[in-house]
């Protein structure tokens, strides 16, 4: 259940002024004042450390996203990545000294347990700049509308992970022959507080478990990860929907077949394998519906702001952040007539495979007045992203429609 925190017109809900109150322990005066996605300090447990404009969907369990203009840096700060919890953070005190991992499960030789100090001494550590990106970013573009977190645009980050790489753990344990599929285990509670019910239990085929750049990661941006993002350990597969890169991560099972966790059956995170009308139910079995792998390819525009006020007869340089799942983006294309006609932007090659590449564009504009600045970009296999809304599926995935803002040319 998502309890959202504001009504339509955006003031605080009667019932989060009746908890509030309670928490503080007095009325709030003035409260009819906070303005719209104000998060009241008594309030930000979740929100420790983000920074102030970003929004939230969700307080129970925490779903955070970021308005792009705030993804402007190449790699993304803490502060500004978005959170996507499916559950209750871990209520615990976590001891990083007595954190295990365990790798067990049908196709491994003998299970093995490792302390986060094994980890960090026995393997050689990586780091890569990663995008994580919720398989549902782009839902609230979706009509009909779907059930989940209607995000907009801002449910993607790009930060650098460090840790070892899952085939390194893997080879030490020894797999067996049948080995085709992980699947993780976090520490997070359902949000029922039944401690037999696991919130998310995901994976991805061996093939993508053994790619270098999936890391069991302790570090991003140079600290320790924070509890939001999944303190002290996770799994991070870069390319695909997010929902598989395990938090609090705690024990991966090498699966003889798909594997059959939390959140990986009936419309969770998969498509139907035969395009639907919009609004149409479709039985949920694994014949009509396949897995999300690779995310499609998508930009953003980050700066300038939509909104931004442009003096006439000046250029002006947008510019941003594109990626494509597995691939690689070949271009990115701008247009300010509604896609009449497109200019090339420069774009820039990616820090390591899959890290989002960074995109710039100087544009001018012709007279003054009100214009959209659309961006789109094109993958190495020639997939463009649709200017309107892609194909609807019930769990409201993969809408990787052009990000477009508004400027204004004044003077
Ligand atoms: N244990 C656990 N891992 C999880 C989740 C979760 O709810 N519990 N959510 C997943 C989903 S759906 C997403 S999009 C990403 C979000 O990662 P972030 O919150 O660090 O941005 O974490 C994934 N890993
Ligand atoms: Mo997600």
């Amino acid at each position: 259940m998502n309890t959202e925190l504001h009504d339509r017109r955006g003031f605080l809900k009667q019932s989060v002024l009746t908890s509030l109150a309670g928490l503080v322990g007095t009325d709030i005066v003035f409260a009819e004042n906070m303005p719209k996605n104000y998060v009241p300090l008594a309030l930000d447990e979740g929100l420790k450390g983000k920074h102030a404009d970003m929004i939230v969907l969700s307080d129970k369990p925490w779903n955070v996203e970021t308005p792009p203009h705030l993804l402007n840096d190449a790699v993304t700060p803490i502060d500004r990545m978005f959170i996507r919890n499916n559950g209750l953070v871990p209520e615990e005190k976590i001891d990083p000294n007595t954190w295990t991992l365990t790798i067990k499960g049908e196709s491994v030789k003998a299970p093995k347990t490792y302390k986060l100090s094994d980890l960090k001494s026995k393997f050689k550590t990586y780091t890569y700049q990663l995008v994580l990106e919720c398989g549902g970013n782009g839902r609230s573009g979706f009509v009909p509308q779907t059930s989940g977190n209607q995000w907009d645009q801002g449910a993607v980050s790009c930060a650098e992970w460090t840790g070892v790489r899952l085939k390194d753990i893997l080879n030490d344990v020894g797999l067996k022959e049948d080995a085709v599929y992980i699947g993780y285990y976090g520490k997070d509670l359902h949000p029922s507080r039944d401690a037999s019910k696991v919130v998310i239990s995901r994976g991805v085929p061996i093939k993508k478990a053994l790619e270098d750049e999936t890391l069991i990661a302790w570090a991003v941006n140079g600290q320790e990860i924070p509890m939001m993002h999944g303190f002290p350990l996770r799994l991070v597969v870069g390319g695909w929907p997010a929902s598989v890169s395990g938090k609090w991560l705690h024990t991966i099972a090498v699966r003889n077949k798909e594997h059959d966790g939390a959140k990986m059956d009936g419309h969770s995170y998969r498509i139907p394998r035969q395009p639907i009308q919009p609004g149409e139910k479709l039985a949920e079995t694994p014949e009509n519906y396949q897995i999300i792998e690779s995310m499609p390819v998508r930009s953003l525009i980050t700066s300038p702001q939509s909104g931004a006020m442009i003096d006439f007869g000046k250029t002006l340089t947008i510019g941003g952040h594109t990626w494509a799942g597995d691939l690689a983006v070949k271009e990115l294309h701008v247009s300010i007539d509604y896609g009449a006609t497109w200019q090339k932007a420069s774009l820039q090659t990616p820090k390591n495979r899959l890290a989002w590449q960074q995109w710039s564009a100087q544009i001018q504009f012709p007279k003054k007045g009100y214009y959209e600045v659309w961006a789109r970009a094109t993958d190495s296999q020639g997939a463009s992203q649709p200017m309107v809304i892609p194909a609807w599926n019930p769990g409201g995935y993969l809408n990787n429609t052009c990000h477009r803002i508004a400027v204004k040319v004044v003077g």
